[in-house]
């Protein structure tokens, strides 16, 4: 460790110990000092090989979650209405919960139980094993999460493309002549399904090596500022994307050699876009066609290049198909597994194959009962899950565990229904660190540690860095109040549900059942020792272990760059080959074309702010202090049509709900569209209150249900380019009240 011994001035027990940021993606390494046991500060960290001294005011800010008041500090169980709770023991809580959920699972079986899955358990090397690990030990299909707002087309597409959802293509900016970003703001989000810290270093070092960066996007957003700006309509991108793979085989700028020798069906898809002319293209996007052309034309002669897209392209109603075509560019020119371009991932453990063998690399395997959505990697859509607790007949779900997710604002679709059928379970435990919308629902809110709280390493990231590193944490101080980590929780529930222990291989369960327990470290040391840079038990010198990885907070570098060259061994597909032309694309090329211009005034986009996360971390004053105010981005041409000015209260309506939101006139939009922050409308009840009182509306109330709102193929829900009204608020006389925190539907 890097501990440094404390100084006489320090006071007696003031220490500083390298660790690392959990809350996005480049899991930042930083300094942690503590004073008496407790945090008191998050610094850079410049001597970490990844982050070298970044870090953003959110992970400083977490020292505010740490220490927060509000967070839940033991356990809870409810005693009246919706977060109305008193403190319970562990003993009793878990006692109470294991005996419900085993009288559930013997009366209903073992499909009337579920799990909702959120974002931060998954920057946690063993919480969502051990939720995988608890889900398998009920015998329950059901796991419902916020992948259909995120990143589930994406996976998908890659599916379709290369023969597993779990393969993650990585984008090699360190050494590209031409980047475009479709859908994606890195300057705000820290970069996504990529772990890089120095993200705006690469994308930098694009332009000064000669290169260029295009940033395709409806807003000129912090990223585009940067760089070249390419905006677009809301939802456009199918066409944008299709357009330029036209025009890529139409004039030939196609790497013949690579395709021949790794696709099929080439022809079909040229006929499939035989109709997606620059023109006809130009006019959905809202751009000029020789922009299209050139783009295509650069993306075609350039050296290298490399398109990649995220949550802006998924999100949308034809999101599989976006991440489709954007790969099939990448592919086309040549770019596929060849240096500066799009690149097969890189790391200890082959997630590709791990998810093989644990079955876990699945599409449909499950539906939702109502919607009969379908599950990608194992998670179904979380809007599915309000529908399926209020299941007619016998297959309802009764019985949820949650555990880090706020479904009620960060899931599309009615936030309101949810609430409500959240109330007929028959049995509902939370694993969070604070009281929020959702869980507020719960019947017992069993406390976290937080990330501080823990020993860590991050094990879903290992396979997503451009240059890979791996690198482990202790835990900084010990576990605030009664917190536990969610395994060992999970674990606890599990044996007094007689179940053994939450374990997703059966041995392990009969072990934990003569009181045998496998702890989350034993079983991802082995997976690391024995990984193709493990030390083998002591065979291999050189080689990781937690202990070692421990040992080296500031990162051991295990590769400068991504290998390329490499598909023919990462290939998942039967025949090795891509398929250019998979029917289900086919037919959502067949369904773009017949989608006729919209005739509503507006559309409306989802982004992301700075000092903002998602729906949790609005508690912490340092990030989001009391003035701040979630604001409707519009262009002044639209706001002026409507007799809207800066700051003016205005009602923005979907085919779903209205809500009362503040508009903020600024010429970063592309005329037409409108832009709103998510994860706000907190109330939270007795949870968090600054959050709270920050006031504010829940965009996802917006989000559906209508028809149209989900895409078809990965059941993605739309967020972006959702067809709206904005009209100043005593003009739309269907607005109930002056508050901006609730919605009203549409009549
Ligand atoms: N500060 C901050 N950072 C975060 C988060 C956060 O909440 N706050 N969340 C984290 C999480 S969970 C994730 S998944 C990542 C997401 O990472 P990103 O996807 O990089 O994050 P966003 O800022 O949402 O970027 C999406 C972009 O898509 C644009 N967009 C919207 N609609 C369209 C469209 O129709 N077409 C195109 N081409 N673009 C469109 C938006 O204007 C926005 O700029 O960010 C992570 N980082
Ligand atoms: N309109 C719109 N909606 C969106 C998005 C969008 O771009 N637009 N983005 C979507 C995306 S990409 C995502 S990832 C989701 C996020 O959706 P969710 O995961 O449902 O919501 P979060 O706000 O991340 O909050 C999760 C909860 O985790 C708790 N938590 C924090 N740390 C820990 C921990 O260490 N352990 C445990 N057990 N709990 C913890 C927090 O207290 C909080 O209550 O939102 C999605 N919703
Ligand atoms: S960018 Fe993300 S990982 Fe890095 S310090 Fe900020 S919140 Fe933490
Ligand atoms: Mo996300």
């Amino acid at each position: 460790m890097t501990d440094r011994a404390p100084r006489a001035d320090d006071g007696p027990t003031r220490q500083t110990q390298a660790t690392y940021c959990r809350i996005c993606e480049p899991a930042c390494g930083l300094l942690a000092t503590t004073e008496n046991g407790r945090l008191v500060d998050l610094g850079p960290n410049r001597d970490h090989l990844l982050s070298q001294g970044f870090m953003c005011v959110k992970g400083r800010s977490m020292v505010d979650v740490v220490n927060d008041p509000d967070r839940v500090l033991q356990p809870m169980r409810r005693v009246g209405p919706p977060g109305c709770f008193e403190p319970v023991s562990w003993d009793d809580a878990i006692a109470d919960i294991g005996a419900r959920l085993k009288k559930i699972r013997r009366s209903h079986g073992p499909r009337a139980f579920a799990i909702s899955a959120g974002n931060p358990p998954a920057f946690d090397y063993s919480a969502y094993m051990w939720l995988e690990g608890f889900q398998k030990a009920v015998g329950s299909p059901w796991k419902f999460g916020v992948n259909a707002e995120d990143a589930a087309a994406r996976q998908l597409a890659t599916m379709m493309l290369y023969g597993s959802p779990a393969i993650l293509m990585m984008p090699d900016w360190w050494h590209t002549d031409f980047a475009v970003l479709i859908g994606a703001n890195p300057f705000v989000s820290h970069g996504s399904q990529v772990t890089e810290p120095r993200v705006r270093d690469a994308l930098r070092s694009i332009v000064n090596r000669g290169g260029r960066v295009v940033i395709v996007d409806p807003r000129r957003t912090e990223t585009a500022r940067h760089f070249e700006h390419f905006a677009l309509h809301a939802g456009s991108d199918a066409w944008l994307l299709g357009a330029i793979v036209h025009v890529l085989l139409a004039e030939g700028l196609v790497d013949e050699a690579f395709v021949a020798r790794w696709t099929r069906n080439i022809d079909d898809l040229r006929a499939a876009v035989q109709h997606l002319t620059p023109e006809r293209a130009a006019q959905r996007c809202g751009c000029p066609p020789d922009r299209i052309v050139d783009l295509a034309r650069s993306l075609g002669s350039a050296r290298s290049a490399v398109v990649y897209g995220r949550t802006g392209t998924c999100t949308q109603g034809f999101g599989t198909l976006n991440n489709f075509l954007q790969d099939v560019i990448n592919i086309l020119t040549g770019n596929l597994d060849s240096r500066g371009g799009w690149l097969f991932p890189w790391g200890p453990v082959d997630f590709a194959k791990f998810a093989a063998v644990a079955g876990l690399d699945t599409y449909g395997k499950v539906r939702s009962q109502v919607s009969n959505l379908p599950d990608v990697n194992g998670m179904l859509p979380s809007r599915a899950l309000a529908e399926d607790i209020m299941a007619p007949g016998g297959d309802r779900i009764r019985a949820l565990c949650s555990m880090g997710t706020n479904p009620v604002l960060s899931s599309a679709g009615g936030g309101d229904r949810l609430e409500a059928a959240l109330e007929h379970l028959d049995l509902h435990f939370s694993i969070d660190l604070y009281q929020n919308e959702t869980n507020q629902h719960a019947h017992y809110l069993l406390p976290a540690t937080t990330m501080y709280e823990r020993e860590d390493l991050p094990f879903m990231m290992m396979g997503n860095m451009l240059r890979p590193t791996v690198f482990a944490t202790k835990a900084v101080i010990p576990p605030r109040g009664q917190c536990r980590p969610e395994w060992r929780i999970l674990n606890q529930i599990a044996r007094a549900a007689g179940l053994g222990g939450a374990y997703s291989f059966a041995p392990l369960r009969w072990l934990a059942k003569i009181g045998i327990e496998v702890s989350p470290r034993t079983l991802v040391d082995a997976l690391l020792r024995t990984s193709r840079v493990g030390d083998l038990y002591g065979l291999r010198r050189g080689g990781i272990s937690i202990t070692k990885m421990q040992r080296n907070p500031n990162g051991i570098r295990l590769r400068d760059e991504l290998p390329t060259g490499v598909i023919g061994q990462r290939l998942r597909t039967a025949d090795r080959r891509i398929n250019l032309a998979p029917e289900p694309i086919l037919e959502e090329l067949t369904r773009l074309a017949a989608t006729s211009s919209p005739d509503h005034p507006l559309r409306l986009t989802g982004m992301r702010e700075t000092h903002t996360h998602n729906t949790w971390m609005h508690n912490s004053k340092r990030l989001v202090g009391d003035g701040h105010v979630q604001k409707l981005r519009m262009h002044p041409d639209d706001a002026q049509a409507v007799g809207l000015r800066d700051g003016d209260r205005a009602a923005v309506r979907s085919p779903a709900a209205t809500l009362e939101v503040v508009v903020e006139v600024t010429d970063e939009m592309f005329p037409g569209n409108v832009a709103l922050p998510h994860g706000w409308g907190h109330s939270g009840g007795g949870g968090w209150h600054h959050a709270n009182a920050l006031g504010g509306a829940n965009s996802n109330s917006l989000a559906g249900p209508y028809d149209g709102c989900v895409e078809p193929l990965a059941g993605m829900s739309v967020l972006n380019g959702i067809p709206v009204t904005v009209k100043p608020v005593e003009a739309a006389a269907d607005v109930a009240g002056g508050s901006t925190a609730h919605s009203t539907p549409a009549p």
